[in-house]
């Protein structure tokens, strides 16, 4: 079995992991050691080269959660089949961050944080769990393992999903129809929705008026779900009350973009759930594995979708 790998960051690790737990296949790394046809591609942010050069006869594993990157190769075989990673460790991540940036804004650490530099004693009056509503844009793998995690502190949780989910602990709503009644309970909203042609620009105008005053808003997903000059405007005419950005249009963030200085925005670089090599490369061999005895595999990209 002939198994291509083409990603640019840690490819010796993810050679070694590929090598260890396929000990059958052959491992070639893009560019250097590319044959003209593989069975299997495993593939981050791949360039269009790649499938001009290798025929990919089997599948293409796509070594993270988002297919957005990959979906947008020109050079993308339409036919062959596209299988993302599911958790790998990625959910757990997802759950702490989002609970670190949910309490940190219902117990006012910023706030507090400000007061302390100012040397200034002000305990602030506390906030009133049943009406914090918290809003998860998504309802799949990642936003899931957000709301078991949120479960135990008792917010009034909610999921917004493209089909209507039963979702333990939240309150459901599906379509674009539900989203401004979704909106309007939620007082923290967070994305955790696939950059998509239905998803691109959801996070403008319209939807930042219609969540509560004072809203928190936290992207998790992708940068271009967010209007950015909708988002600023939002911020700066008072009815946001703040955002948490781990993903932008731009990656890396350019040192000359106004969200680096603004006030009311929390930054981090891409690291709300990093992709862990161990534990990628696991749940990748497994599903090659039970695609080479003829076994359905989960976690395939219905293309018509985007994800
Ligand atoms: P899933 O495919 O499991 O879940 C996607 C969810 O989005 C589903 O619930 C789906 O609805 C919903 N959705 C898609 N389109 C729409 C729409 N138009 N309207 C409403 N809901 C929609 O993905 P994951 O949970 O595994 O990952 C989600 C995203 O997180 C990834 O695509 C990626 O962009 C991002 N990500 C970010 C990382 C980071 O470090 N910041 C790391 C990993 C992933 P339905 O259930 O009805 O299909
Ligand atoms: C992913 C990501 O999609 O790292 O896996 O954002």
């Amino acid at each position: 079995m002939k198994v291509l790998l083409a990603v640019a960051e840690r490819p010796e690790r993810w050679h070694a992991s590929f090598a260890s737990l396929l000990p059958e296949a052959g491992i070639h790394r893009w560019p250097d050691d590319a044959p003209a046809e593989v069975d299997y591609a495993l593939v981050w942010k791949p360039p269009p080269e790649v499938f001009r050069r290798v025929r990919v006869r089997r599948a293409i594993f796509n070594l993270g959660a988002g297919v957005d990157a990959l979906l947008a190769v020109e050079t993308l075989p339409p036919d062959v089949p596209v299988v993302r990673l599911e958790d790998a460790g990625m959910a757990a991540q997802m759950a702490e961050y989002a609970v670190l940036a949910v309490l940190r804004e219902f117990r006012d650490a910023d706030r507090y944080a400000r007061a302390q530099r100012e040397a200034r004693w002000s305990p602030l009056e506390r906030r009133d769990k049943r009406t914090f509503g918290v809003g998860i844009l998504g309802a799949g793998v990642l936003a899931r393992s957000v709301v078991r995690a949120l479960a135990p502190f008792g917010f009034p949780l909610a999921a917004w999903s493209r089909s209507p989910h039963a979702v333990d602990g939240a309150e459901s709503f599906a379509g674009a129809s539900a989203l401004p009644r979704f909106l309007a309970r939620s007082r923290m909203a967070i994305a955790l929705l696939p950059s998509t042609p239905g998803t691109r620009g959801l996070l403008d105008a319209a939807a930042f008026a219609a969540l509560p005053a004072g809203a928190h808003v936290v992207n998790l997903g992708r940068g271009d779900l967010v209007v950015e000059a909708d988002l600023v405007a939002a911020l700066d005419g008072g009815h946001l009350g703040h955002a948490t950005l781990d993903v932008f249009r731009e990656e890396p963030l350019p040192a000359s973009h106004p969200f680096w200085h603004h006030p009311g925005i929390t930054i981090t670089p891409h690291v709300s759930a990093v992709t862990l090599v161990a534990e990628s490369a696991a749940q990748v061999a497994a599903k090659l594995r039970a695609l080479e005895r003829g076994l359905p595999v989960s976690g395939v990209v219905d293309r018509s979708k985007g994800y």
